[in-house]
């Protein structure tokens, strides 16, 4: 069976479902189509923090409701080593910027009403198999759903179904350049039906390991442990897991709240960058085109980003005929992404214990979080990183 569109989305995460809510505020059609279900997308934990920007574009586009009632809005950040917390007051260092934390599954949640109530197009459990025609004028996505072979005829597709998603590999070799970083550890991550034990996200330097406190609600915390890269998540008992977490983020007059552990994770680190992220008529958004850490929460912020650019580009070309800024997609979005990139492996290597790690650098580490603790220029430059740059 064939479907028509103007843009047709693979990929119902944060990419996708928000690009096709700001088509829809441009009167610009578009079809989403998701593998997963939808209570799958709905609950899967991921990020946690949202950038000035994103609070400010999700509220201009009407998906602001629900996070302004039960966003946690933190003016700064807490950096703890030596056992000793160090406040980066964010909000007094970029003139009034903050982060936001709401969880992805709630941001994802949010859009899928919003398009669900506006009757559009979101076609869950759904696979994208190939893309087809991508140099012409009437790229084609082949879907299967329900077991039946089925495509869409489109004017342009977003390719936003993350690193492992089909749009990326559908450029031919050699069209598009990758870079790519593995950090020799990943997160063990868990959410626990426990009151937040820091008033803020704390990033934990600790010749351990890493570790981060971060949360979802004043009653749910979620937490992070630096780990084997290959860790096997079934030999760390709920005891192991708390009392990693106690020791790494001791500190004077602090106490780590335990409670049930409701679900839990080992989420791999890189960095990866895909140059261009556009092919003919495709155009690459979010994870599918670059990847960082996530020490520097900067990933579904990013996804954002490229898809206000996007959708900005797609609203000229139906307006106009124009395709001024979906020529410069690229270059604008990675002006951005390798900012991002920078920052978080900066964070991630300032922060992280790496195999072969001497004294000398451990104690290079703690003498660069002094100087970003003691520094105003340099903890200036933390902060406007950490709540992000205004959009292009
Ligand atoms: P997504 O991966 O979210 O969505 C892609 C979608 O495409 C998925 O729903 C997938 O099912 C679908 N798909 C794939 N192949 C398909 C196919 N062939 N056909 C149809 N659909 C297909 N980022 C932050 O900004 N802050 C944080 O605090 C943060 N913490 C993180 C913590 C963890 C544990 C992880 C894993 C990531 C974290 N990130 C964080 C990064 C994360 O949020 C991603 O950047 C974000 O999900 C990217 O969104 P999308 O590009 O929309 O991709
Ligand atoms: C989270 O809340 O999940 C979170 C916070 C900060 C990060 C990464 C994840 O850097």
């Amino acid at each position: 069976m064939e479907l028509r569109t103007q843009v047709g989305i693979v990929g119902a995460g944060p990419a996708g479902l928000l690009l096709s809510h700001l088509l829809h505020l441009q009167g610009i059609e578009s079809i989403v189509i998701e593998s997963r279900s939808r209570a799958h997308c709905e609950e899967r934990v991921r990020a946690g923090v949202l950038e000035q920007n994103s609070v400010d574009l999700l509220i201009q586009s009407g998906l602001g409701d629900r996070l302004k009632r039960e966003g946690l809005v933190h003016h700064g950040i807490e950096l703890r080593f030596n056992r000793r917390g160090h406040r980066i007051n964010m909000f007094e260092l970029t003139g009034g910027r903050a982060i936001t934390v709401y969880g992805q599954q709630e941001v994802v949640k949010d859009i899928i009403g919003e398009r669900l109530r506006a009757a559009g197009q979101v076609h869950f459990e759904a696979e994208a198999v190939t893309l087809r025609d991508l140099a012409g004028t009437k790229p084609v996505i082949q879907f299967r759903r329900d077991g039946e072979l089925r495509q869409i005829e489109c004017d342009f597709i977003a390719g936003c179904d993350g690193f492992h998603g089909i749009s990326r590999p559908s450029i031919p070799a050699g069209q598009v350049a990758l870079y790519e970083k593995e950090y020799p550890f990943a997160w063990l991550g868990i959410l626990a039906e426990a009151a937040p034990s820091s008033q803020e996200v704390t990033y934990t330097n600790h010749e351990r390991g890493f570790a981060l406190l971060s949360m979802r609600s004043p009653t749910l915390s979620r937490l992070y442990l630096q780990c084997a890269p290959d860790e096997d998540i079934a030999r760390w008992s709920d005891d192991r897991i708390w009392s990693e977490l106690h020791t790494r983020t001791e500190a004077g007059g602090f106490t780590l709240t335990e409670g049930p552990i409701v679900q839990r994770g080992i989420t791999p680190m890189r960095s990866f960058v895909a140059e261009p992220m556009q092919f003919g008529r495709l155009y690459l958004a979010g994870d599918a085109a670059h990847i960082v850490p996530p020490t520097g929460a900067k990933g579904m912020n990013l996804a954002m980003a490229d898809v206000n650019v996007l959708a900005r580009g797609l609203a000229e070309f139906y307006k106009t005929g124009q395709q001024v800024i979906l020529k410069r997609y690229s270059e604008i979005c990675l002006r951005r992404v390798w900012r991002a990139q920078h920052f978080s492996w900066w964070m991630t290597s300032m922060l992280h214990r790496f195999a072969g790690d001497t004294g000398f650098d451990y104690r290079r580490q703690l003498a660069e979080l002094d100087y970003v603790t003691t520094s105003r220029v340099a903890a200036q430059s933390l902060a406007e990183n950490y709540v992000g740059f205004p959009l292009e």
